[in-house]
């Protein structure tokens, strides 16, 4: 039959690792011979999402339109792979409706690597322009991100290189049978 798609949503903090595990799960399941997208928060930003800022509602507005594309390009046979923070549960449950409500998999990958690690690496320099003064609402300093309950996988991945991440998501979705 045709190939099944999936979305594999990777969320979690600033520099918790999320585009670094996006980029080798897809490099390696295009190896493969599949068909992948990778929806990073950062570009989506630019385009789709361009004027929104990090309220709530605008947070959650860009996690809807992602979650939208997603399940657009899943249900055609994509892998949409989404390295987006979405630090609220309600806007993520919604997006795994929409994914139900087509029979279309979602899986939900918290990348958990912890908050003194991200501001530790601080790849962009947001931990210190917002310890300086210089941002605010920071999501895991000075605004919220709500852990997933039920995730479909943990990523420690202070105790892990990308690679062995990438990997242990490729577990979960053989598992699944997606792969
Ligand atoms: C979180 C922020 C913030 C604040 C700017 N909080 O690594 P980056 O820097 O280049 O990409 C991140 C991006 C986060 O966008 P998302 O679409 O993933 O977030 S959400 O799901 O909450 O809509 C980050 C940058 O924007 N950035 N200010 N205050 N991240």
């Amino acid at each position: 039959g045709p190939a099944r798609g999936a979305t594999i949503w990777l969320t979690g903090l600033p520099s918790s690792g999320k585009t670094t595990v996006a980029r080798a799960l897809a490099g390696r399941l295009r190896t493969e011979g599949h068909r992948v997208e990778v929806l990073d928060g950062d570009e989506i930003r630019r385009f789709l999402s361009a004027g929104l800022g990090f309220s709530r509602e605008d947070r959650n507005t860009n996690v809807q339109r992602i979650g939208l594309v997603a399940e657009v390009l899943a249900r055609n046979g994509v892998f949409a792979v989404v390295p987006v923070i979405a630090p609220y549960a309600d806007s993520r449950e919604a997006v795994r409706k929409r994914h139900d409500a087509s029979g279309t998999a979602y899986l939900e990958i918290h990348v958990a690597t912890p908050l003194e690690v991200c501001s530790e690496r601080d790849v962009k320099g947001l931990y210190a322009r917002q310890a300086a003064g210089a941002l605010k609402g920071l999501t895991g300093v000075d605004d919220p991100y709500e852990p997933p309950v039920s995730p479909d996988l943990i990523l420690e991945t202070q105790a892990q290189t990308p690679r062995e991440s990438a990997d242990s998501v490729r577990a979960v979705m053989a598992a699944r049978a997606l792969i």
